[in-house]
């Protein structure tokens, strides 16, 4: 079965600018119910259980018909948040390594280019959803908004960065103000982690 990894971090380490109630929600609630549904869902099926969150993810077509929603929504909702979580950290990591840093000037001529594209699309984003930094079939990044539990994955693209923009993920500190926690989470992104996505990124892709 499908287990829910801990943080790499206590559930206080981002504070205060993601605070620890939210948190502790976030993973002990939202995620854990996802993957209890992913692995109820799982049940009379062996060989699926046998696949990774990613290629369960990756081809939604090869999936039993009646299958295809509920893994959609569940895998991709464990897939999605243990993602987020583990691009965070309470030490901040500036600046981008080189690698993912020259990637992100080709595409949006500079780091900060990036960071006002990214959180526009997140603004726009109606309803629950994700904003991803993803690499293309071309090796380029770019930005990417998925609805409810959707993932890049099921797309072809490959995940660089997410930002889950779900109201559970801000609203007992931020409440309605996204904007602000779209700032706030900009301070406490893994940028290590993110070139490590990167460069893994880059390797899949021929
Ligand atoms: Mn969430």
């Amino acid at each position: 079965p499908f287990v829910n990894p801990p943080l790499p971090y206590s559930y206080q380490a981002l504070e205060p600018y993601i605070d620890e109630k939210t948190m502790e929600l976030h993973h002990d609630k939202h995620l854990q119910t996802y993957v209890d549904n992913l692995n109820h869902i799982l049940e009379p099926y062996p060989t699926l259980q046998g696949l990774s969150l990613e290629e369960l993810l990756s081809c939604p077509l090869c999936l039993p018909s009646g299958l295809q929603i509920p893994i959609k929504n569940n895998a991709g909702g464990v897939y999605n948040h243990i993602f987020y979580f583990s691009n965070l950290t309470p030490a901040p990591n500036l600046p981008v390594p080189d690698a993912l840093s020259d990637a992100i000037t080709a595409s949006f001529g500079s780091f900060d280019a990036m960071k006002d594209n990214l959180k526009k699309a997140a603004l726009s984003v109606f309803g629950s959803g994700y904003v991803w930094l993803i690499l293309d079939k071309n090796k380029t990044l770019a930005l990417m908004v998925t609805a409810n539990q959707d993932t890049p994955l099921s797309s072809g693209f490959c995940p660089v960065l997410n930002l889950d923009v779900w109201e559970h993920a801000y609203y007992l500190k931020h409440y309605n103000m996204r904007k602000n926690y779209i700032d706030d989470w900009f301070s406490v992104i893994d940028w290590n982690q993110v070139n490590q996505n990167y460069i893994s990124c880059i390797k899949k892709i021929p």
